[in-house]
């Protein structure tokens, strides 16, 4: 589809965001339409084919819940998702609610300039017909969090002769390991879960390790088709409880400190949800993300998980992380990732001990030895939360830059809105708790916020609404004292920048939860839009 040349609401992207953004502004009469730089819908889901690739969340709650048909009439075949069946999911819900005739693909926004006069976006795209200019009243920047993967600063990466892939950029034919040399750069949740399924393919697999992550098993396997049918009969309810809990996910969290209890009932209590699998381990005390105590007696009875799983101690104890506390990152849920360190053709390298110096022409020279490799898979992550918006050359008000605004870090109000930067509005952006949580119900959140408060600009007639500067302010201050009560700004993690040399270290998603966020951005909107300019 060719973009029009005006509309009232362009939507930038079609992953989970952008499909049910345009589909929703449909809903409320509004002409909108998306551009999506892939070929396809899905974006995350879209670029990072990878093998193993799976959402740590249950298919059942990663699924959307407007739409109580497509609830019931989607299958899906396994616990947790896997990166095709998220696809297949994706482009079902394109073609049952007809999204694709108003999305623009491989169509890349390069930059989105506000003309204060008119109050509308100038956004300026390229794509297959070459450059194009669109006006929009409004522009949903539904853009992803992991949206923009980063290649490592390391030496000859562009002299390899052999196959350089990135997990986030994965190439769409099936890349077959068989009889290779491979080697794995970064033990993040991409790594973990490409791992196994390289090592079951590969004659030998080189993991290059700089610091070992929390995994924790999913215990994935065929869905349960009694379980999936107790949820079916009773989503509504378990939808509601979702979004006013912590995570986006309808667990009962333990309502007791991990202290509270003896060394051996919490023992007990860790063993009863480690087979659980996956995110439920977290759940299992109400204050292990904000008592020091409490996060290390789980960091080591999940240490002491890795001393069984693994039978070398020597690399049992290099896949240990002693450098943060466990969930300050987004814990990794695996299969069979620390039971491949025992296979013959595996080979753990310490690079903290024995750092990487170049890629060669034909593999990985560390400071100790050359490794031969015929396929190096990069898993080095995304410049997260803020990287595919700053790719576009964004101007607000008086031409100032959002690279700018956001110099010294995120800054937004509710992570919906920016000051300065009218109309212009962020799904699941910096300052909401978006990457803490189950995205799909955060992204409803937002979808149904933004939706909400554009009928409540038409219905006024009102031609603009903007973050005012003192709500941001406050709103980045909050963000930033809820997060310093908890131990997460306490890790290196993308969730701070820390992952980008030179990116500001501010600790971007809202730490409160999801249901105490909702209920704020509802209170909001209830009270005439505070913090906002309305005119
Ligand atoms: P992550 O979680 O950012 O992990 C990236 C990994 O790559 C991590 O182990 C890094 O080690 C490693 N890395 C990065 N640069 C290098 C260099 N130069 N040398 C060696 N190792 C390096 O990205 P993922 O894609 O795995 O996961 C992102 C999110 O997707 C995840 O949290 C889930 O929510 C889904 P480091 O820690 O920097 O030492």
């Amino acid at each position: 589809m060719r973009l029009p040349d005006e509309v009232d609401v362009l939507v930038v992207g079609a992953g989970f965001s952008g499909l049910y953004m345009l589909h929703k502004l449909r809903g409320i009469g509004m002409e909108a339409v998306a551009l999506e730089k892939g070929d396809g819908v899905g974006g995350t889901w879209y670029w990072n084919r990878y093998p193993g690739a799976r959402c740590d969340v249950e298919s059942p709650y990663y699924s959307y819940s407007f739409d109580a048909d497509l609830e019931q009439e989607w299958e899906w075949t396994e616990r947790y998702p896997a990166q095709p069946e998220l696809l297949r999911y994706l482009n079902h819900v394109a073609d049952r609610f007809d999204l694709r005739k108003d999305i623009s693909f491989e169509t890349t926004a390069v930059s989105a300039i506000f003309d204060e006069v008119s109050d509308v976006w100038t956004v300026t795209t390229v794509g297959p017909e070459g450059g194009q200019v669109t006006r929009a009243r409004y522009c949903v920047m539904a853009t992803g969090c992991l949206s923009s993967a980063r290649m490592p600063d390391i030496p000859g990466l562009e002299s390899f002769e052999g196959n350089l892939l990135h997990t986030g950029m994965w190439p769409h034919e099936e890349v077959d390991f068989t009889g290779q040399r491979v080697g794995v750069i970064g033990t993040g949740s991409s790594g973990i879960q490409a791992i196994p399924v390289i090592a079951s393919q590969a004659e030998n697999l080189q993991v290059f390790q700089r610091t070992p992550n929390f995994s924790v098993p999913a215990f994935n396997g065929p869905i349960d088709q009694e379980w999936v049918k107790g949820i079916k009969a009773d989503y509504p309810a378990l939808r509601e409880r979702s979004r006013h809990t912590t995570m986006g996910i309808p667990y009962q969290r333990r309502d007791q400190s991990a202290m509270e209890v003896s060394a051996e009932e919490r023992q007990r209590i860790f063993e009863h949800h480690w087979p659980k699998g996956g995110f439920r381990i977290s759940s299992c005390f109400n204050d292990l993300i904000r008592n020091k105590e409490s996060n290390d007696a789980l960091a080591t009875f999940v240490r002491g998980k890795i001393d069984e799983m693994v039978d070398d101690p020597k690399i049992a104890e290099l896949l240990k992380p002693q450098d943060h506390p466990i969930t300050a990152k987004r814990i990794c849920v695996d299969t069979d990732y620390y039971a491949t360190y025992n296979r013959d053709n595996v080979d753990l390298v310490d690079v903290k001990s024995d750092p990487i110096q170049e890629i060669t022409a034909r593999g990985i020279q560390t400071a100790g030895k050359h490794f031969e490799l015929d396929t190096i898979v990069v898993a080095t992550g995304f410049d997260a939360m803020t990287g595919a918006m700053l790719r576009m050359d964004i101007r607000g008000r008086g031409g100032a830059s959002l690279r700018e605004h956001w110099d010294a870090g995120a800054r937004t109000y509710l992570g919906l809105a920016v000051a300065g930067f009218p109309n212009m509005f962020t799904i699941a952006g910096p300052g909401s708790p978006s990457v803490l949580s189950n995205m799909v119900t955060s992204i409803e959140q937002h979808v149904e916020w933004i939706a909400e408060h554009l009928s409540y600009l038409a219905e006024r007639g009102c031609a603009s609404s903007e973050a005012n500067t003192v709500a941001e302010d406050e709103w980045v201050e909050h963000v930033r004292e809820l997060s310093e009560k908890t131990l997460f700004p306490s890790a290196n993690s993308w969730y701070l920048g820390a992952n980008v040399p030179g990116k500001p270290r501010v600790f971007m998603p809202y730490v409160g939860g999801v249901g105490t966020y909702r209920a704020h951005c509802e209170d909001i909107a209830a009270r005439d839009y505070e913090g906002f300019l309305i005119k």
